[in-house]
């Protein structure tokens, strides 16, 4: 055998023999068989050898070459095998007989009150309501008596898509949609409108303790002739204790802004959190704000096809995330989007 060939052979023997994983093997085979490996450099040395010679020697360079392959690809498979074995001793012993652990799943906080509210206002004979996540400014804003440029934007600045329609930031801007689909039947059958919409609002804002960018809210109205705010009233408070099982209940009225009711008001629970006494959750008021509403502001009927001189209706925009919060005593509105697990399993059914 040629010196150089047998020399670089012995060479690589040595080397597989140290060789102790399968990274340092594929280093191998680039030194020894990529293009400009060792063995690939032997060729150079032909044109050095007279014609007899440069046979005997391609032929020992090309078992040379395939020895290596072989060699390496062996290696690589007891390396394989052996650290597979390393792999298997580590897990520890499995008792087959142990009895399984089932993690059992539930339903989320805001899905069970979600499913709570919608159950108290089909008692009261409201229709439940679905509606999409991707609206248009009119449906939003326009229809709701919120012009371009008017100030109450600030406060719902959101994610808009490249299309110009954006992420709704209230549930009431499905409200327009509702009025029109229902308005035949209030105007010709007597029928007044009483429906819920409950659906995930987005707003471009900054979380805290009680604030995300993304929340359930639940809209509902009721439209028809002679509702007053005495309706309203008597509605939220009978959704209220029912949702808390709590007959005696705190709510109040404030006066609240809001461009799409007149009257508007703030609705507010004493915090269930606190009990009253302030916390981070309700901003130490021990009130935590939590349903928005008044009576529909002439505009909005009109804009829905409804005559504001012949009919009269209330709004509300419930937040539901809030809701949640206050009944399974969530203090911190994060964890609820979170999916970890470790906070929201103490709601699971069999816990
Ligand atoms: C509105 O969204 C009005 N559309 C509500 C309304 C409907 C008023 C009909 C009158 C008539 P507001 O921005 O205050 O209003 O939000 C309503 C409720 O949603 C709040 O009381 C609160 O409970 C909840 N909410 C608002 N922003 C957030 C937020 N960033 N994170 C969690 N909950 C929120």
């Amino acid at each position: 055998m040629n010196s150089g060939v047998l020399e670089l052979r012995n060479k690589l023997d040595s080397a597989l023999q140290q060789a102790a994983s399968v990274a340092e093997l594929e280093n191998l085979k680039v030194e020894y068989l990529g293009k400009k490996g060792s063995v690939t450099a032997l060729l150079k040395e032909m044109g050095k050898l007279s014609p007899e010679e440069k046979k005997s020697f391609g032929s020992e360079v090309n078992a040379l070459k395939d020895y290596a392959a072989q060699a390496i690809a062996d290696k690589a498979e007891l390396l394989q095998k052996l650290e597979l074995q390393k792999e298997l001793d580590a897990v520890e012993e499995f008792d087959i007989s142990m009895p399984p652990v089932l993690d059992r799943g539930s339903y989320h906080p805001v899905t069970l009150v979600q499913r709570k509210c919608e159950e108290v206002f089909r008692t009261m004979g409201f229709t439940v309501e679905d509606y999409s996540e991707i609206v248009t400014d009119y449906e939003c804003f326009e229809s709701l008596n919120i012009p371009k440029f008017h100030p109450a934007r600030d406060m719902q600045d959101t994610y808009y898509l490249d299309n110009g329609q954006l992420l709704k930031t209230q549930t009431s801007a499905a409200q327009n949609a509702i009025y029109k689909k229902y308005k035949d039947a209030l105007i010709n059958e007597g029928k007044p409108i009483k429906a819920v919409f409950p659906g995930r609002c987005f707003r471009n804002e900054a979380t805290d303790a009680c604030h995300e960018n993304t929340f359930f809210q639940m809209e509902g109205v009721m439209v028809g002739k002679d509702i007053s705010i005495a309706n309203l009233i008597y509605s939220m408070k009978t959704m209220l204790s029912e949702v808390f099982e709590n007959y005696g209940l705190k709510v109040r009225l404030r006066p609240g802004f809001f461009p799409f009711v007149e009257p508007g008001f703030e609705l507010d629970i004493s915090c269930q959190i606190c009990g009253g006494e302030g916390c981070p959750s309700c901003k130490h008021s021990g009130w935590l704000e939590l349903c928005p509403c008044g009576m529909i502001h002439p505009n909005v009927l009109r804009e829905g096809g409804i005559d504001p001189d012949v009919y009269t209706g209330f709004a509300f925009g419930l937040g539901l995330t809030r809701l949640a919060m206050m009944k399974y005593g969530v203090k911190d509105i994060r964890d609820l989007n979170s999916g970890s697990l470790t906070a929201m399993s103490q709601f699971f059914d069999d816990k």
